[in-house]
């Protein structure tokens, strides 16, 4: 039921002049200007506001569908959401992508400047961020009852800009404007505690008497579904100090700064974003902001279930919360908290509840990714939450001890605390003991989590292990971000139903063998390139797009780059395959070895450019700042696709979904989720490489030696002494010295094989046809990756929710 009918409003129209009416009217009311006298950002904030309220009437309804079924809910926190832009994402879900831009140019708008004003928010890092907003948006469009909740950083992820080649990051102020999108509900505001200490009163009931008290204020932004008229919300909770934080008596007595130090002090907690991704911070701050945003979030979760609940042991059943990684699982020891001390239910059944509320997403191996929190700080920031794992911890050692009697070694492990060197908190493992699923992000992934990382938890929970490979959402990694290749595929297929059941692009493999369609893929591509301004159209764009970290392997990459220019230097006569490299990421601020390969990295590009034997042949590029804005314009121009890890390491990647989608041809190993995109696009259409996980855990404990093949391969030996004497700008000796010595990731080790692949790659890439047959083959089996299947995984084997329709 349309809301408004009772409430005797007018439906928003649906045509180009009503658009522009509502335009006129936000314009007026909302800005307070007029068309004669807005500024960009006034049209920008007026049209963000007119889709706005499309999607509005659609959220009121989806609000009173979910109220009336009192359904089981998803809730899904996470640290990080990279959300990307909104307004075209809102103008597509809302159908008035067409009807704006006609409205705009009759009010003498233009169109495309004032969509240039809308701002990505940067709330996360990398792929765990995107893939939280890539399963918002399949919720949505699975019509699945979720919210999201998250921190709204002040200041997001970064922007990365560069100085002599080397990183240079600057804060991004991301919502300075305002945000249209953002619906602040300081009504729904929560309070937070912090340090202090715990008490019991006479009936031996605890009592948590804290020394710090912040408030959490909330506001949400939609999460519409992609054909249905579900709009569900990401709700993130910002800091604000307490009434009683500002201290008017300081103030009076001219105690300016000392007067807001407090209010300053909890603020600070939602103030940025720690810029790390797949290492640990341990900080408190960050320890402040994982609770902050666990304690807002489960107030809020037990506030929307009292609505139509009254009855605790109904909790479970109207809730799953999945934790983003370990870095929400503070809300296993705080719903404890709340259910024993603030409701009065016994242990055995607050944890009987809190064990089938949870699961636990697990979205690395590296070690020094798993999170661990020293016990004294701990113990100040959050006294009672320490008590309480401590209490699960021996109740859990018990039952350990029962199941694998004499086994003292086995108990040390599992320990939710580290005795040594010193006293931590392990995270992952209060994640495991505290959930009733445990899933891994790929095949690998998974299989190497209960075979190595939780491998003591696997033996004693066999049936809580699952697999869910990871997904991209087809409505903002194609649909939006290759319109031009989305047409064809639609014009190729009949129709657009492959944006919401992406395994109809297997319908596409009959056209591979199609002469005309091959030419228009072709075509498409080459315009992308021009799209994308950098580097010649007609060459091989080789990408490598994502984080800066050792295990990813941009030296590999680099040394391949450096291989080639030396080829042609030796020859300079001879042909070779036009390449543009193009690379792209950030590296976290404090990680030094990663910087110095981003500064080698722009040294090499600086040194070919101004080669003229080589540049004809090799243009190496590097724009700054990738973010989900740049992803979405480089990804449909590419032709390969570097996924180069060592094997093991990489938990899945998304970024290898996103490019085989758009047809570029991966070049990778056997790691994460390359091996699913193998599986399905067809060994033929992947060019393989490099030590698979057995031999790469081998040849590592086996006592490897990188010097070894430095010795043994004169290629390898001409690009490694190249960096150590410095033949590029002097730069990068400590990336050469790393390798030569040391070689955490087998970097030297796989070189051989890398660069032969990469020789296979320039074989494929001459036979223009078959390229083009094995891109539209990548495009064709990609449908596996969409984010709805991961979701529909998640449905079927963790959550089991259901779907509820929104009426008309
Ligand atoms: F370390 N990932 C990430 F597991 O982007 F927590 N940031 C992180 O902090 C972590 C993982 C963490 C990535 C994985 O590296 C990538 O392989 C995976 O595809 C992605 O998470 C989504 O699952």
């Amino acid at each position: 039921m349309d809301v408004r009918n009772g409430m005797g409003l007018r439906p928003l129209g649906t045509s180009a002049a009503e658009f522009e009416q509502d335009l006129l009217s936000n314009l007026y009311y909302r800005r307070g200007t007029t068309v004669e006298s807005a500024s960009t950002q006034d049209a920008y904030e007026t049209l963000a506001l007119t889709v706005r309220d499309r999607l509005a009437e659609r959220r009121v309804r989806t609000a009173a569908a979910h109220y009336a079924a009192n359904p089981r809910w998803v809730y899904y926190l996470s640290a990080e959401y990279l959300l990307g832009k909104q307004l075209e994402q809102n103008m597509l879900y809302s159908g008035t992508d067409r009807i704006a831009r006609i409205a705009m140019k009759q009010l003498g708008l233009d169109p495309d400047e004032v969509e240039g004003l809308d701002v990505e928010p940067g709330l996360g890092n990398g792929g765990l961020g995107r893939l939280a907003a890539c399963l918002l948006d399949a919720m949505a469009t699975l019509d699945i009852p979720a919210v999201g909740y998250g921190i709204r950083y002040d200041l997001g992820i970064f922007k990365q800009t560069f100085k002599n080649g080397a990183q240079v990051e600057k804060p991004d102020d991301w919502s300075y404007q305002g945000n249209p999108w953002e619906f602040p509900a300081p009504d729904d505001r929560q309070t937070v505690f912090f340090y202090g200490h715990t008490e019991r009163d006479a009936n031996g009931k605890t009592c948590w008497i804290p020394g710090e008290v912040v408030l959490g204020e909330p506001s949400h932004m939609l999460v519409p579904g992609h054909g249905t008229d579900t709009v569900n919300i990401v709700r993130l909770w910002r800091a604000r100090g307490s009434e009683s934080s500002f201290d008017l008596s300081r103030f009076s007595a001219g105690q300016y700064a000392e007067a807001v130090d407090e209010a300053v002090h909890a603020e600070n907690i939602s103030k940025v974003l720690y810029p790390d991704d797949s290492t640990e911070s341990g900080r408190e701050l960050r320890l402040k902001q994982q609770y902050f945003l666990v304690s807002c979030s489960l107030r809020d979760i037990i506030r929307r279930f009292r609505l139509r609940n009254t009855d605790w042991s109904e909790f479970p059943k109207k809730t799953v919360i999945q934790l983003n990684d370990t870095h929400p699982t503070l809300a296993i020891p705080e719903l404890m908290r709340l259910l024993v001390d603030e409701e009065g239910l016994n242990w055995d059944l607050a944890w009987t509840i809190v064990r089938q509320t949870f699961a636990y997403t697990c979205h690395t191996l590296l070690p020094e990714a798993l999170e661990t929190w020293s016990v004294p700080m701990f113990e100040r920031l959050l006294p009672r939450h320490l008590e309480i794992i401590y209490t699960i911890n021996e109740h859990f050692l018990a039952e350990v001890r029962e199941a694998f009697p004499g086994d003292v070694d086995r108990v040390r492990r599992m320990s939710l605390i580290q005795e040594e060197p010193d006293r931590r908190v392990r995270m992952a493992n209060l994640a495991v003991v505290g959930t009733q699923a445990v899933n891994g992000v790929a095949e690998l992934h998974s299989e190497l989590l209960a075979s190595t990382t939780l491998r003591d938890f696997a033996e004693l929970w066999p049936a809580k292990f699952h697999n869910v490979t990871n997904g991209i959402s087809p409505r903002r990694f194609i649909k939006i971000a290759n319109p031009t290749l989305s047409s064809l595929i639609s014009e190729g297929l009949g129709g657009d139903e492959w944006i919401n059941d992406l395994d109809r692009l297997a319908g596409l493999e009959a056209l591979a063998d199609d002469e005309s369609f091959r030419s228009r893929w072709r075509a498409v591509k080459q315009a992308n390139k021009v799209r994308l301004g950098l580097g010649d159209p007609e060459s091989l764009t080789d990408v490598m797009i994502k984080r800066f970290h050792e295990y990813k392997r941009q030296q590999l990459k680099l040394l391949h780059i450096i291989t080639m220019y030396h080829r042609i230097k030796a020859n300079p006569g001879q042909a070779y395959v036009p390449r543009t490299v193009l690379f792209a990421g950030k590296a976290a601020p404090a990680y030094h070895a990663a910087k110095h390969v981003i500064r080698l990295i722009n040294a090499v590009a600086a040194v070919i450019d101004a080669d003229p034997a080589v540049s004809p042949y090799l243009k190496v590029v590097f724009p700054p700042n990738y973010n989900v804005t740049l992803g979405s314009l480089i990804i449909p121009a590419a032709d390969l696709s570097e996924q180069i890890s060592m094997a093991g390491k990489e938990a899945s990647g998304t970024g290898n979904m996103k490019l085989a989608l758009n047809g570029a041809l991966t070049i990778g190993t056997l790691d994460g989720a390359n091996i699913e995109i193998r599986d399905k696009v067809g060994a033929d259409n992947f060019f393989l490489f490099g030590l698979d996980t057995p031999a790469a855990t081998a040849l590592k404990n086996n006592g490897y030696r990188a010097r070894d093949h430095y010795d043994r391969d004169p290629e390898l030996r001409h690009a490694l002494d190249s960096i150590l004497d410095g033949k590029f700008l002097g730069i990068g000796r400590e990336v050469g010295e790393s390798l030569l010595n040391w070689d955490e990731y087998l970097t030297l080790a796989d070189y051989r094989s890398y660069v032969d692949a990469q020789d296979q790659v320039d074989a494929a890439w001459q036979d223009t046809d078959q390229w083009t047959r094995k891109s539209i083959l990548n495009t064709a089996r990609s449908g596996f990756f969409s984010a709805d299947r991961t979701v529909r995984d998640y449905a079927a084997g963790i959550w089991h929710v259901n779907p509820v329709k929104v009426g008309r």
